[in-house]
């Protein structure tokens, strides 16, 4: 076989098997913040092998669907770096069990799910489902402050602050029935988040309203990113799926695969042609600070009904029943994916002003229309002018260029599809290296395929998914790699780590332990050299720090019924030296990373001994890290 050589005189062989070469490559890639990097754009195969010590050019961002949480992994190594508990429990670091952590779970619901929860005995949801991890934008890319997260489940979004990497605020949707399509703004910065609620319920969901879906409707909302908090609302006709922003600052799409509002299948997918909504950013501002609004649970809402005839809102007839809603990073085409039709439209932004003139066609902003293949889901870009759709049905990705499906589009007689590939199996969302900002670099492409199959040994009836590795340097595609994840990644994002600067360990400001460094100033406790244990009345509250491989406290005493609230303050300050605290057969334990403070509160209603330990894994003598709490017996 020939070899092609890039730029640098290196064959492919040299690339991949090469030792010296290899690391002057790495250390190329290294250095290139953004854009194409020649060494690796010009052959026909781009190193990927990671040698184990080498670090990853990208962060990858992954949702993980129903287990709730978000996960990075290094891209292109595939490596699993980290699991970020969010809509989900944690048994590690306590997510769900800590003070910190509930206050960031319940301070965000709405006052009837708060009542709702208290019910069933509990403070906040178990479970979330969390499809599409995206991360704050400044002037059309990212700019690594945070990422936010949809939860179809719960009708919330959250909010993950890059500089710890944690969970720092989550907020319920009023109004809204299950929030799916989630994109933050893009220009000039993030600013809003646009959510769509996916699913039809009555206005006002009180249950006055029950089977008369001529009365449902859904929502769409923009939620200030810095604030957490919601902007304004739109109601629509026709559901809501998934949802982008263009480049401009103007305009947000959302595409619509129950125009019909129905509520069963038949009806869902009886009109051939649904359609994207077209948000008019400017004017809904316009009209909100006008007070021109109705106000539903302390929100602005207007109506982006077709039948208002508003200028907040048009209607582009899409064929049919689409999904996937991608702006490209050339600023200027947002690609809408067909799902039944083998087509995906393509919407040019610039001829959007022109919808709002009364008489407008609204399929005149329709550019484009190719024929893909069976089952087109989801587009990303390489920023050269190509597309990568997939094609669910096919279990297969296309190549398409965007220029030439236009130019088939006004007749000329051109192919506009390059190459396909075939991935393993029934791919859904696919993401390229900074593809959905205006630096994508055209390197690599994740196929999310749902169905692993045979790919894997078999572990029972329940399988991974499949997420494949491809290489987009040249015009071929090349699966690279496959890489099995649990439960359910629906989307990812591949930031260039240039973007990237989480610290190492916590500052002592973050805003997660302004609470417990009151409550132990109130006390006169110093957090950080704290060996106290506070009585106040049945409350008590045990104050310690942690240094490896001790506790500053070794016991601590407490009746039988107390409240006790346990804070633990790691004072180690050195990278990667996190402790634990787990009290045993209380079902009690948290993580407690370097410089943090973490506090969790019980009913001390076991009376005995009991021992509570370090589960992170911190010194040789991490076993030895332990106390004693006592708890005396009712009556003695
Ligand atoms: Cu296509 Cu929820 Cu983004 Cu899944 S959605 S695939
Ligand atoms: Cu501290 Cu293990």
């Amino acid at each position: 076989m020939k070899e092609k050589e890039n730029n640098l005189g290196m064959s492919r062989r040299d690339l991949l098997g090469g030792t010296a070469k290899t690391a002057v490559v790495a250390g190329v890639g290294a250095v290139a913040v953004s854009g194409a990097n020649p060494a690796f754009a010009q052959g026909d195969h781009q190193k990927f092998e990671m040698a184990p010590g080498e670090l990853d050019e990208y962060y990858g961002f992954w949702s993980s669907g129903q287990a709730g949480e978000l996960r990075i992994l290094g891209v292109p190594s595939m490596r699993e770096l980290m699991r970020v508990p969010v809509f989900n429990r944690c048994s590690a670091t306590g997510w769900g069990q800590t003070n910190e952590s509930l206050k960031i779970l319940t301070e965000g619901l709405l006052p009837e799910t708060k009542a709702y929860l208290a019910a069933q005995g509990k403070v906040t949801y178990d479970n979330g489902d969390l499809h599409h991890p995206h991360m704050s934008f400044t002037d059309g890319t990212y700019d690594g402050r945070y990422i936010f997260a949809n939860d179809k489940a719960n009708t919330r979004v959250a909010r993950i602050d890059c500089n710890t990497m944690k969970c720092d605020k989550i907020i319920e949707i009023p109004n809204a029935h299950d929030i799916h399509g989630m994109r933050p703004q893009k220009y000039p910065r993030t600013g809003y988040i646009f959510a769509n609620g996916e699913h039809e319920a009555p206005l006002v969901n009180d249950g006055k309203i029950l089977d008369d879906p001529s009365q449902y409707s859904c929502i769409f909302t923009a939620i200030d990113g810095d604030e957490m908090k919601v902007a304004w609302q739109v109601i629509v006709s026709g559901n809501l799926d998934n949802t982008d922003a263009d480049y401009q600052g103007k305009y947000a799409f959302s595409t619509s695969y129950n125009s019909e509002m129905g509520t069963n299948l038949a009806e869902m997918t009886e009109s051939e042609l649904d359609h994207v909504v077209v948000f008019n950013i400017k004017a809904i501002e316009k009209a909100v600070a006008a007070g021109d609004y109705q106000e539903m649970k302390g929100v602005p809402v207007v109506d982006g009904r077709k039948e208002a005839k508003s200028q907040f809102t048009r209607y582009i007839p899409i064929p049919n029943s689409p999904h996937g809603c991608n702006a490209a990073p050339d600023k200027k085409h947002i690609v809408i994916n067909g799902k039944l039709s083998p087509t995906v439209s393509i919407i040019d932004v610039t001829k959007v002003d022109a919808l709002f003139a009364d008489d407008a066609d609204p399929r005149s902003a329709v550019v484009g229309e190719p024929q893909l293949g069976l089952g087109p889901l989801h587009t990303a870009f390489d920023g050269q002018g190509n597309a990568f759709t997939t094609l669910f049905l096919d279990s297969q990705v296309a190549k398409w260029n965007i220029d030439k499906a236009i130019r088939a589009y006004a007749g000329e007689e051109v192919d506009p599809i390059i190459s396909k590939v075939d991935v393993h199996y029934q791919p859904g969302h696919n993401s390229t290296s900074m593809g959905e900002t205006a630096e994508a670099d055209g390197k690599w492409l994740i196929s999310m395929n749902k169905f692993s199959k045979d790919r894997f040994l078999n572990v029972g009836p329940l399988k991974p998914e499949n997420e494949q590795l491809i290489d987009i340097s040249g015009d071929d595609m090349k699966v690279v790699h496959d890489g099995p994840t649990f439960a359910e990644p629906h989307d990812s994002i591949i930031v260039h780590r240039s973007k990237v600067n989480p610290a190492i360990v916590w500052d002592r400001s973050d805003p997660i332990f302004q609470d417990a460094i009151k409550q132990a100033e109130a006390d006169g406790v110093d957090l950080e050299y704290a060996e106290d244990v506070i009585r106040d009345g049945n409350k008590v509250r045990v104050y310690m720090h942690s240094v490896a491989p001790t506790f500053s406290l070794e016991k601590f005493t407490v009746k039988q019924g107390d409240e006790v609230t346990v804070y633990v303050t790691n004072i180690d300050d050195i990278d990667d030296l996190t402790h634990g605290f787990c009290l045993s057969n209380y079902g009690v334990a948290m993580e407690v990373a370097p410089q943090a403070t973490a506090s969790v509160t019980f009913i001390a209603e076991r009376p005995g001994v009991h021992w509570f330990y370090c589960q992170w894994f911190c010194h040789a003598l991490h076993m030895e890290m332990r106390g004693r709490m006592f708890v005396e017996p009712r009556g003695a």
